[in-house]
């Protein structure tokens, strides 16, 4: 392994299970071991650095603003630069030295990003002796450097503002790249060792290692050298081993494979104007989601979410013809007319879709050829004529099997009564409009199913939930009746049960045909079964007749 002189270092890799990120880099520059780590410049490369085992990512300055799509010129802000920190280090566990260029600014840009990164839980800065704002090093000749005091000031400002103790700041030398030569070099490592530097980062563009190893023997480590080989790329690792140098930094290779990468697949895609030729040779969606760990959201949700309920389905009874709406219902049901430009049926069936109920059967009789809407059920009685209601509902006794909703198929009402119906407490819940005697809301000879509930509607916070039923029925007095049925019921499970027992018995007892609705309700509550009343005020219409009608459609 390497024959070079090792650094001191009072943190040394220990046994313990977890260390924070800064000391794992710690840990790694003190090593005796030469160790490497990779550029990665957002989340997605620094997942695979990580995955591909380095113990470390250097955020490079050059590849960050590259992959923004700017110049390494301090183009980028340093807080969008710590915004791609930020998730690089969310996204990974090894440790991440940042690129931190000259620190942004003078001393006091440096104690506010070190303080920046401790937060995030960056390892470590590297801070190069430039001035803001800077030029990538391969750019140009002889660029101008920072005094060294003044750079000493940085480094200081830089070590006192840390939070965590490993934090590591390595001071980036510039004198061999701007052509001040071998010995600033080592004045100015020396005085940045002294002014608190964890480690001296020096930099050469020769396409040889021989000033960087000059460099290194004469340093004799006295403190741990970090190099990037970015133009001495052919220098064999080994040369890195035997001269004392501590970590290699392989400095924008990802972004540069990417840039490859890209090209190649765009420009195919675009030439043969097919996905085809690229398919098995570009990384699966699959593995895109494996990268970023979709699974375990999986897993998550089973853990964290409430388990949704299963939306109800619904049974329509839409089998009258609706005889008082005239010639509208010659040649096709009341359900089926016009209601500004959408048959009735099609928007009660939309607004039942919005709440999620989506398995919808349609009980259809007059004219049932005109009932051919999409995604809906159907069930044919064929005896509308001389049947009732729940002659119908029978007709859907297939449907009638856990939770439930059954509903006119000449009603329209707002969502949201169906959502509060369906989070009702109650195993039979109905719908009743305590508005129901409001002046112009009906034709004035019109008959309705009035309800009898054991409270009447406050208008207060008494009425969030369901009241008891007590009698359902057209003819109850007015001064009795505290809403009107609207056409529309949920039944939970065991209501569904509650409700098929009785169609049984009702068809034991000869009862069945005629029976309309409140009829089956009334029964139920004979029974001793709990039906109850959720009040609503307004905000649904019915359409029986023309004054009916004429409102639905001034109402759409
Ligand atoms: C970087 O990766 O941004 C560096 C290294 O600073 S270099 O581009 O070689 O200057
Ligand atoms: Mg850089």
């Amino acid at each position: 392994m390497a024959t070079r002189s090792r650094p001191q270092s009072s943190i040394l890799p220990t046994a313990e299970p977890v260390r924070s990120k800064a000391a794992q880099l710690r840990a790694e520059l003190m090593a005796p071991a030469l160790s490497y780590i990779m550029e990665a410049h957002n989340g997605l490369s620094a997942k695979i650095v990580e995955e591909a085992g380095f113990k470390g990512i250097w955020a490079s300055g050059l590849s960050m603003s590259t992959a923004l799509g700017v110049r390494d010129n301090n183009e980028a802000s340093w807080t969008q630069v710590l915004d791609q920190l930020e998730f690089m280090s969310d996204a990974t566990s090894i440790p991440i030295l940042v690129d931190g260029d000259t620190g942004y600014g003078n001393f006091n840009n440096v104690r506010r990003l070190v303080r920046k990164l401790c937060q995030r839980q960056i390892a470590g800065v590297c801070i190069e002796d430039k001035l803001f704002p800077k030029t990538n090093s391969f750019v140009g000749e002889a660029q101008p450097l920072a005094e060294i005091d003044e750079f000493c000031g940085r480094i200081k400002a830089g070590k006192d503002s840390q939070t965590d103790d490993d934090f590591i700041l390595v001071a980036r030398i510039e004198a061999l790249i701007s052509g001040w030569g071998l010995d600033e070099a080592l004045r100015r490592a020396e005085a940045y060792h002294r002014a608190g530097a964890d480690a001296v980062l020096i930099h050469s563009k020769k396409s040889t290692a021989d000033e960087i190893f000059a460099f290194s023997r004469e340093w004799a480590g006295r403190a741990p050298v970090v190099i990037v080989p970015t133009m001495y790329y052919r220098t064999p690792t080994e040369a890195f081993e035997a001269n004392g140098i501590s970590m290699v930094i392989w400095a924008n290779h990802n972004l540069r494979a990417a840039i490859t990468a890209m090209r190649a697949v765009s420009s195919r895609i675009m030439n043969e104007r097919s996905l085809a030729g690229v398919e098995n040779e570009i990384a699966s969606v699959k593995e895109v989601f494996e990268l970023v760990g979709q699974s375990e959201l999986t897993q998550a949700e089973s853990r964290y979410l409430a388990p949704s309920q299963p939306a109800p389905r619904a049974i329509v009874l839409a089998a009258t013809q609706g005889v008082k709406l005239g010639p509208l219902t010659v040649s096709r049901p009341k359900c089926m007319i016009d209601v500004r430009g959408q048959p009735l049926l099609r928007r009660l069936v939309a607004t039942l879709n919005e709440t999620g109920v989506r398995d919808i059967t349609v009980v259809r009789g007059f004219a049932k050829a005109t009932v051919d809407l999409a995604n809906i059920k159907t069930v044919d009685n064929d005896h509308f004529a001389e049947t009732g209601e729940v002659s119908s509902l029978a007709c859907a006794e297939a449907a009638l099997d856990g939770a439930c909703l059954i509903s006119y198929g000449d009603i329209l009402f707002r969502p949201y009564v169906v959502s509060d119906l369906i989070a009702a407490d109650g195993d039979i819940v109905v719908v009743a409009d305590a508005r129901w005697n409001s002046p112009g809301h009906r034709a004035p000879d019109r008959q309705i199913d009035r309800v009898r509930c054991a409270r009447a509607f406050t208008g207060s916070y008494l009425d969030e939930g369901p009241v008891p039923l007590v009698a359902i029925a057209p003819d109850l007095p007015t001064t009795e009746t505290n809403g009107e049925f609207i056409g529309l019921i949920k039944l939970s499970a065991d209501g569904t049960t509650h409700v098929k027992d009785e169609l049984a018995r009702m068809r034991a007892d000869g009862s069945f045909t005629m029976a309309d609705l409140p009829d089956l309700l009334t029964r139920l509550m004979a029974r001793g079964i709990a039906v109850s009343v959720l009040y609503i005020t307004g905000h649904w219409l019915d359409v029986d007749d023309a004054f009916d009608l004429a409102k639905a459609r001034n109402l759409m």
